[in-house]
């Protein structure tokens, strides 16, 4: 670099300049290049390391007791945008009401009788069942069954440490009331819906998705040919407006009929999945994963992958990416692997 060259750069640095020669390292990348893998999470590990929480976690030491599918390339989180923990509630627990701007999602893996209480709103939760939590919306849970609770907590929280934007906030009441009736939300957002209500138009209701409504789903539509990359796919919708199940995150569900193989294709979106019935192998990029139920793993945007159910059994993930947030700002691409 010339002397010239180098006293300009200083004397623009001292006005808080830069040039754009300045940031250019080598070649600009054609496409893109994740900084973070795919990663892979044994459901056995989880679940024991979950048990064990339970042991010498209490709920004063952590708020939620939660354990975070953490990828090791990224400071937080289980791709950039989004985390995917597992949350353990026992008999006779409360979990205390807050609120903050992550939006979070949860998926039932285990048990029944536990309640969700969301904006005034209680839902009775149990196995397969997936309820949202959109931002900034009042939140308890309690265990007042026979039985542990475990379920999935998917969050945005990585988009929002990005963006800053966390508003946190303890609820002075410590626990909600419930002022709706028992069902009062899927009365009222459905087909059928009071006119005068005025609803948000960004973030939905609060919503609980039965587990016998979704297996009645993947029985009508199962023997149609579905989704060549993906099976048969079930979309969690905003039930108000049809869209994304909120505005940063899609929540869907897979299933691969027994002995499916999927093409391979990738998208500028990442995927987080979670087997939740069966067994098989998926290959993303370069990486072979054998799962079975429990595990879960993630693809990076941009990498290849497709899905083998190895068994004749159908099988089903659990499925969660940030498609909502490439749509929203025009990024999403999709590229199908040529044969
Ligand atoms: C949260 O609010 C819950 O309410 C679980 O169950 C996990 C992880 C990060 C931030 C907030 C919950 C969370 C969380």
């Amino acid at each position: 670099m010339s002397e010239a060259l180098k006293a300009f750069e200083d004397e623009l640095q001292s006005k808080n300049f830069k040039g754009y020669w300045q940031n250019i390292q080598g070649d600009v990348a054609r496409e893109p290049v994740p900084s973070f893998a795919p990663c892979f999470w044994k459901g056995k590990d989880l679940f024991a390391a979950t048990e064990k929480a339970g042991e010498v976690v209490g709920l004063d030491v952590s708020f939620r007791r939660v354990i975070q599918l953490w990828n090791p390339a990224l400071k937080n989180g289980t791709s950039r945008t989004l985390v995917l923990n597992l949350q353990l509630l026992k008999p006779g627990e409360d979990a205390l009401s807050h609120r903050h701007m992550a939006g979070a999602i949860r998926f039932i893996l285990k048990g029944q009788g536990t309640r969700l209480i969301v904006e005034g709103e209680s839902f009775e939760i149990g196995e397969g069942d997936f309820v949202t939590t959109p931002s900034w919306t009042w939140h308890d849970h309690e265990n007042h069954g026979g039985e542990s609770m475990m379920w999935l907590d998917g969050l945005d929280a990585p988009l929002v440490r990005l963006l800053e934007t966390d508003f946190h906030e303890p609820d002075p009441r410590k626990k909600q009331t419930v002022t709706k009736p028992e069902g009062y939300t899927l009365a009222t957002v459905g087909a059928l819906r009071p006119s005068w209500m005025k609803q948000n138009s960004i973030q939905p209701p609060a919503f609980c998705y039965k587990w016998a409504d979704t297996e009645r789903a993947l029985s009508k539509v199962g023997e149609q040919p579905g989704d060549p990359y993906d099976g048969i796919v079930l979309d969690y919708a905003n039930p108000l407006t049809g869209g994304p199940t909120l505005p940063t995150m899609a929540c869907q569900i897979h299933m691969l009929r027994g002995s499916e193989k999927t093409k391979s294709h990738r998208h500028t979106s990442s995927t987080i999945y979670h087997v939740w019935r069966g067994g098989g192998v998926s290959y993303i990029g370069d990486q072979r994963y054998e799962w079975e139920q429990g595990d879960s793993f993630v693809v990076p945007l941009w990498n290849f992958h497709h899905h083998e159910n190895t068994s004749k059994e159908p099988a089903v993930f659990f499925v969660m990416s940030d498609k909502p947030l490439m749509d929203a700002i025009g990024h999403y691409r999709e590229d199908a692997k040529a044969d």
